[in-house]
């Protein structure tokens, strides 16, 4: 087994919690005194820094939310003096104003220390020829990934985003053996490569895959147009960006690191689950310096899974995200998550992994959900009762699952617009009341 970091990877679980503790009560008195936002938070409950002293006392800290980003914005979290900080990324919410965030010298370098960590973890090493294809922007998935490529020692391909078919050029010229983008855009990549019988060209043998939702089988087709191993990457801005957990290569959930991170996954009441339960994932940063994030509701939820792993690794670990929080929405009442959409389209052959969900309102009031999905290219015909029957199976798989009325809506393979960054799943045209 290779690791990264062999003694922190595997570090013992009292070990670990010494760590966490101290570097718990440094981050503690470092907002204190340095953000006037959290002292006041701090003094509304009571709590001192000096109030922890255990890692149970956590559960004594305020907890922050993305509205804390907005109200901040954009530099009033930061925890560094600016001349500290030597680059700032920033996430662009549904509405309103993005959240920024800050990094020093030292934060940049852990990052890509943790990013190595997760590549190694799945065998990618200097020997790689690593091609990154999402937004060098304000995104933390461009530079950041960068970082952790160059980190690794494998040679970075900063391509970008755009013209899927130059990608695929670059990929097979550059003999590309890992990829880095989002699970829509692999797959898009994918039907692309296969349609124009590019496959057996690629010398592609990893994808490190993240920043929106997917299904295992949507990693299933991956996997099999592509001919590679597919691995699931999570992360956000507020914490770095990519590289807070990651799948190891039993592909059974994802490690996330206890040494840079306090994992909490907590129920509507604010308690820790017990392991195989759901709930919000919230984080506390324990060794950032430009911005430290107290408690941190991410909105994602997610499963606690038990700690041992077959890799070795001694992580806490969580299953693949089941959605967000704010991503639910509601139809009648009922409570419905894109990803199990994506997870009953992507069980049956005749339509792609592609979809669009469409709500509105009828004129009784009542909230009408319309799901567009594609047709495969080989399961589109003439033959109108045999698209009814398909259009029918879509339709009763998705009232079995979400047991909510649906309309589905038939489209020709490539109408759902693929882009490099994250897909727009949820089109919501009712109105306000
Ligand atoms: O998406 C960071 C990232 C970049 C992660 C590249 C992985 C790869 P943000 O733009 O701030 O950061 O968005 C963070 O994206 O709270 C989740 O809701 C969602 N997300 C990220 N990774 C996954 C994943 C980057 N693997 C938000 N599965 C997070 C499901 C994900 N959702």
């Amino acid at each position: 087994m290779t690791y990264w970091d062999a003694h922190i990877e595997t570090m013992n679980r009292k070990e670990m919690n010494e760590l966490q503790l101290k570097r718990l009560q440094k981050s503690a008195k470092t907002v204190y005194q340095n953000v006037p936002f959290y002292r006041r938070r701090f003094d509304e409950l009571g709590v001192k820094p000096e109030d922890i002293k255990t890692l149970a006392d956590i559960s004594k800290l305020p907890q922050t939310t993305k509205y804390d980003f907005t109200d901040n914005y954009p530099y009033g979290l930061f925890a560094a003096p600016m001349e500290d900080i030597i680059r700032i990324h920033s996430s662009s919410g549904t509405s309103g104003k993005p959240k920024v965030v800050g990094y020093t010298k030292n934060d940049i370098d852990i990052w890509a220390d943790l990013l190595a960590r997760n590549f190694t973890m799945v065998g990618i090493n200097k020997h790689d020829i690593f091609q990154n294809s999402v937004n060098y922007g304000l995104f933390t998935g461009g530079l950041g990934i960068h970082n952790g490529i160059e980190r690794v020692g494998a040679t970075a391909v900063p391509a970008g985003t755009g013209n899927t078919l130059r990608q695929l050029e670059m990929m097979i010229d550059f003999g590309v053996t890992a990829i880095h983008c989002t699970p829509s855009y692999a797959l898009y990549l994918a039907e692309t490569a296969v349609e124009n019988d590019l496959v057996d060209k690629l010398k592609l043998k990893t994808g490190c895959l993240g920043a929106e939702a997917w299904s295992d089988n949507m990693r299933k087709s991956i996997e099999e147009m592509l001919n590679i191993k597919a691995y699931d990457s999570y992360g956000l801005s507020e914490m770095f960006g990519p590289g807070i957990a990651f799948e190891c290569p039993e592909q059974n959930g994802m490690h996330i690191w206890d040494d840079h991170f306090f994992v909490e996954v907590l129920d509507k009441n604010g308690e820790q689950v017990s392991e195989g339960e759901k709930g919000e994932l919230v984080l506390t940063s324990l060794t950032k310096e430009g911005l430290i994030s107290i408690r941190y509701r991410t909105g994602d939820i997610t499963r606690l899974l038990e700690p041992e792993c077959s890799c070795g690794r001694c992580s806490t670990r969580i299953s693949r995200l089941i959605g967000r929080a704010d991503d639910m929405i509601t139809v009648r009442g009922i409570n419905v998550y894109p990803t199990q959409i994506q997870d009953v389209i992507s069980k049956i052959p005749e339509v792609t992994n592609q979809f669009q969900i469409i709500l509105t309102r009828n004129n009784k009031r009542l909230d009408e959900m319309t799901v567009q999905v594609e047709l495969q290219k080989d399961a589109f015909t003439d033959d109108l009762l045999k698209l009814d029957r398909i259009q029918k199976n879509v339709v009763a798989q998705l009232m079995n699952v979400l047991n909510v009325r649906t309309t589905v809506e038939l489209l020709e393979f490539g109408s759902i617009e693929r882009t490099g960054g994250k897909s727009k799943r949820i089109i919501d045209k009712r109105e306000a009341i």
